[in-house]
């Protein structure tokens, strides 16, 4: 294609995600030349994580990460990295992180950071610049009271949701931080900087203290969502003193900083936007679904209205629309112990059990929450139901009756169903497209085929995937070649410029991976999906968190 981008040049891009770190190279063509992965569990097992994170035996909800992991990961993929790229070629780096995760640097880092020595690795040099070594990240769940003197403070949940895009919620960064200094307030007073995933991995690159990008803050309950600012009243109703720990905010299409005279390096992000942008979504019909450690639901609009559900975002790579989405806690984890639990610890047999057992599971439903559930708010337990009047053509008139068990294929069907019935009837009633256009697939479930004829049957709609599953950092650094487009041109371009009408020749290209289910099944799962939003009312009724 004839390039916009330098010929011979390459853009790089990261995800710091809950597992593991990803990192996907792009060549002037937008081909993707290398990937590479470090996975923390087994590559960097000292750290003793599980699924990358630190849950408290006490059972208290708090769920951290190792910050140092993170860095010594960054270590081990740039030396993977090195032997198959000529770094040399690089020409702009960009980056996401999970979404909420937060860094604390104790006092005088900064200066630590702009005298790291480019021959030691970065673990070695950074070992004491966290006033708090642990970083608490989205899982976190430890935070209900500061979420609702938060709200309080600031006049509600729905006047902070107008005002910041959501709610409060435990993993969300200001809530977090209320923690910290209630709680530990020497180390909130040792503190110089607090970062995100994402501003803290870019400011690893940069050597100083990256801005956060107006995007990932919307995570916080900390920005004015209209005005892209910090919010004086967000601020004050979570710890004094919090803006200068925060440093500016940075539009997210500006170009943070040089790494070297080669490197041009891009406002760093959260993995949900970044996805949103390695998924070329920019159709209001498309709907993303990613289904990795956290599994999420998000689409573009142009109209800002949120709610008590849901979480609206600045769209990272659009600066006119906003990125909309919903998400799960309950995700690949939980399928993996359903997995264990009833399909001999194997995706062969998970996916045989769906073969084998009936769309619409004979009226057997069943709600999944291993850890505390963000939608709905429910706290852990499994519940199972089957319909006795399944035929009926009206969810009321449905019945249902509480059982204690399936049989196992049963199990994992009720598992997949649940999920995609829960996402397809919230994603609704969050004005999300319905049905949509099309869904496009994404994160590490996105590989499996099983699951995703259950998204089709379930939506009634084709669903796509691209051509590797970790949108996050494929978006990362086809941001980068975006920054460096803008770089060059002096000004904001649409990013679409960069593939436009030649998007197939791409590694970014979407690809057919199911049609749409048919019609007929199609209204039954529409009233087995009303039926499901009862009982769930029911449920978080009788156990939910919040009840507002
Ligand atoms: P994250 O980026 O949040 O760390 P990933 O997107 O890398 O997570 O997804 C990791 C998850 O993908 C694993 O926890 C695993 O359960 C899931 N996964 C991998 N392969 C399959 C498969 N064939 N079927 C279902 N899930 C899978
Ligand atoms: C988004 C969220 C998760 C994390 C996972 O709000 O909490 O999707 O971003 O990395």
């Amino acid at each position: 294609m004839p390039c916009l981008l330098q010929n011979g040049s390459l853009f790089l891009g990261f995800d710091s995600s809950t597992q593991s770190l990803k990192a996907t190279v792009l060549d002037a063509n937008l081909s993707i030349v290398d990937s590479e992965t470090v996975h923390f569990d087994s590559q960097l097992s000292h750290y003793k994580t599980q699924d990358g994170v630190y849950r408290d035996p006490s059972g208290n909800g708090r769920i951290v990460s190792p910050t140092l992991m993170w860095v010594e990961a960054l270590d081990i993929v740039l030396e993977k990295l090195r032997s198959k790229v000529d770094f040399g070629k690089v020409v702009a780096i960009s980056g996401s992180g999970q979404q909420h995760g937060s860094v604390y640097w104790r006092k005088g880092s900064l200066a630590t950071l702009a005298a790291l020595d480019p021959s030691k690795s970065l673990v070695a040099q950074l070992g004491d610049a966290f006033s708090t070594t642990e970083s608490p990240i989205w899982m976190d769940n430890s935070t209900t009271s500061q979420c609702r003197e938060i709200e309080k403070a600031v006049g509600g949940a729905l006047e902070l949701s107008k005002l910041t895009g959501s709610r409060a919620h435990e993993r969300y960064t200001g809530p977090q931080i209320r923690k910290l200094f209630e709680t530990r307030r020497e180390i909130y007073h040792d503190t110089e900087r607090i970062s995100l995933v994402s501003s803290f991995m870019a400011s690893l690159f940069i050597g100083a203290y990256a801005s956060i990008d107006e995007t990932d803050a919307a995570g916080m309950n900390l920005m004015d969502i209209r005005l892209r600012v910090w919010s004086k009243i967000a601020l004050e109703s979570t710890a004094p003193g919090l803006e200068e720990k925060l440093g500016k905010l940075a539009p997210a299409h500006a170009v943070a900083g040089l790494i070297s005279p080669y490197f041009v390096r891009r406002q760093w992000s959260g993995d949900n936007p970044n996805s949103l942008a390695g998924l070329t979504l920019n159709t209001p019909g498309d709907l993303a679904i990613s289904l990795g450690t956290s599994d999420t639901v998000f689409g573009i609009t142009t109209e800002l209205n949120p709610g008590l559900e849901g979480h609206v975002f600045p769209n990272p790579v659009d600066p006119a629309c906003y990125m909309v989405m919903l998400v799960y806690k309950n995700g690949s984890l939980t399928r993996e112990d359903v997995r264990n639990q009833y399909a001999g610890r194997s995706w062969e047999v998970f996916n045989k059990s769906l073969e084998i057992t009936p769309s619409l599971n004979d009226g057997k439903l069943g709600f999944y929450y291993k850890e505390h559930e963000i939608l709905p708010p429910m706290p852990v337990g499994f519940y199972r139901y089957v319909i006795d009047s399944f035929s009926s053509n009206s969810s009321e008139e449905m019945k249902e009756h509480e059982v204690e068990e399936f049989d196992a294929p049963s199990e994992v069907r009720a598992l997949i169903e649940g999920q995609f019935l829960s996402m397809r009837a919230h994603a609704e009633r969050f004005g999300m497209p319905s049905p949509p256009k099309r869904i496009i697939a994404t994160g590490g479930a996105s590989s499996n085929a099983s699951i995703l004829s259950a998204v089709a049957a379930i939506f009634g709609c084709p669903v796509y995937t691209v051509q590797r599953p970790d949108s996050a950092s494929l978006g990362a650094a086809l941001r980068a070649a975006h920054g460096w487009l803008c770089n060059k041109e002096g000004g904001f371009v649409p990013i679409s410029r960069l593939y436009s009408d030649k998007l197939d020749k791409t590694s970014l290209k979407a690809m057919l991976a199911e049609p749409a289910g048919h019609k007929e099944l199609l209204s039954r799962y529409t009233l087995l999906m009303k039926k499901r939003i009862q009982i769930e009312k029911n449920l978080v009724e009788r156990y939910g968190r919040m009840k507002d």
